[in-house]
């Protein structure tokens, strides 16, 4: 089967859900016969990127690093779906610089800060109020939005399985 590399750019505040549709986007890619591969903080932040924590300065070589190995990933013919919170304009613009033109897709995993921590799944918003985590997005750290993003997920309306197709349409149209 032919394969369409790309890079897939998840981007979204902690508890967004980018996971879970990354993570959805996979196995349906990889049922359709692609061959993909997920980086993100469980693959990434344990290995190559163990040195560093959640300072602005941090985060910025977090994103630095995941940017330059998707582009190896791209280069050896994967869809690469990258899911890490990467909060900077900055930081995503130099990401994307680094791919050709319809390459890099920027998928906003628009879940609103609210929503997001009512939710909580890990408790992490919680302990982030109460002091115990610095530096935490969207309570002490800032998150700037994608202004243009390829695709927005509206987690708030639509299912996971949804965003998912809405994903695999935008990669492989
Ligand atoms: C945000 C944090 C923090 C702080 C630990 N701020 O919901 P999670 O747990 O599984 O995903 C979050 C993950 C964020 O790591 P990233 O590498 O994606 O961040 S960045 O792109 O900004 O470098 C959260 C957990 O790590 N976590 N401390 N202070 N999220």
């Amino acid at each position: 089967k032919a394969q369409v590399p790309r890079c897939a750019w998840f981007t979204g505040l902690s508890g967004s859900g980018k996971s879970t549709v990354a993570n959805l986007v996979e196995k349906r890619l990889h049922a359709m016969g692609h061959h993909c591969y997920i980086l993100d903080g469980d693959n990434v932040r344990h290995g190559l990127n163990k040195d560093l924590g959640f300072t602005d300065e941090d985060r910025v070589e977090n994103i630095r690093r995941v940017a330059e190995v998707a582009r190896l990933m791209v280069d050896a013919g994967l869809i690469v779906l990258v899911s890490f919170i990467s909060p900077f304009r900055a930081e995503r613009r130099m990401a994307r610089e680094m791919f050709d033109a319809g390459e890099f897709v920027e998928v906003f995993v628009d879940t609103p800060l609210a929503v997001a921590e009512q939710r909580d799944v890990k408790g992490l918003y919680a302990k982030a109020r109460a002091g115990r985590i610095p530096n935490f997005t969207g309570i002490d750290s800032p998150y700037e939005a994608p202004e243009h993003a390829e695709l927005v997920l509206d987690t708030v309306h639509e299912t996971p399985e949804t965003l998912a197709e809405q994903v695999i349409a935008r990669l492989l149209g």
